[in-house]
């Protein structure tokens, strides 16, 4: 004769109005799943208690659900063989789930598989900007989950090369003097053991009200320091985005004359 558990999490709603005449008060059952011999860790990282395995009446079971404040979640996720009487604990330095042996009663097993449930999550990033020309700019990812995560920025959708920007390896990619041809869409790629998650593309623009164009160093203060900059840029690395001041690709007097026109004219 089996012996049969039942699994029901209850909550209790209580509404109380100022008035002890109306009053409501009633049992709310959450989930009528039943389970035994399955087994429970909190995922301190997601915020979620994972449930796997464990016998329902009729069959044992290789599921993985997870609890947050009100509802069961089913997770479609291949792991672990059907088993009862597993063990599960969270391992908080990793932020990962790790689940030991248990019993098949169907093909009389006991198991001494050992078992990581790893997942990523990215919970912030930083949203599209606009940048002055010259100046630096920011993106910046947070993702929870298991460690150790890599990250690869990538500019429209093209990794960045990391010897060229080791920023682009890391949680804040730094662009560190914007020019035009920064001017694109950003996302990153985090990885971890249980895969790759990738953040939402965010556009960066050059340019906005408050940009002062022949703010040549980007220091916020038009001065002859920047004449001076420019003119040694234009003369001494004429192949640098920044010696082509009108942007159109080439560098060439128009861009001396541009540059010294705005320096004269601009009202920052
Ligand atoms: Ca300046
Ligand atoms: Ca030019």
């Amino acid at each position: 004769m089996p012996v049969l558990f039942a699994l029901a999490v209850f909550s209790l709603c209580f509404l109380a109005p100022a008035s002890l005449h109306a009053q409501l008060v009633k049992w709310v059952q959450r989930n009528p799943d039943p389970r035994s011999g399955h087994a429970m860790a909190y995922d301190s990282a997601r915020a979620v208690t994972v449930r796997f395995g464990g016998v329902d009446g009729a069959s044992i079971n290789a599921d993985t659900a997870e609890w947050t404040v009100g509802s069961w979640t089913q997770r479609d996720v291949a792991g672990p063989s059907a088993r009862q009487s597993h063990a599960m604990a969270y391992d908080a330095t990793r932020n990962v789930t790790v689940l030991f042996g248990g019993f098949n009663a169907n093909v009389n097993t006991f198991n001494a598989d050992t078992w990581e449930l790893c997942s990523a999550t990215i919970t912030a990033q930083t949203a599209a900007q606009a940048v002055c020309p010259r100046h630096p700019a920011t993106f910046t990812i947070t993702a929870v989950g298991s460690n150790p995560f890599t990250y690869q920025w990538r500019k429209n959708a093209v990794a960045i090369d990391t010897a060229a920007n080791p920023t682009a390896a890391t949680t804040t990619l730094t662009l560190t003097r914007v020019g035009p041809a920064d001017a694109a869409s950003y996302d990153c790629i985090v990885s971890n053991r249980s895969g790759n998650v990738t953040s939402n593309p965010a556009e960066l623009a050059l340019g906005g009200p408050n940009c002062c164009a022949a703010d040549f160093n980007a220091d916020d203060t038009l001065d002859p320091d920047d004449l001076a900059d420019f003119i040694t840029s234009y003369f001494t690395i004429p192949s640098a985005p920044d010696s082509d001041f009108n942007a159109d690709g080439t560098t060439d007097p128009n861009d001396l004359a541009d540059y010294i026109a705005a320096f004269f004219s601009s009202p920052c």
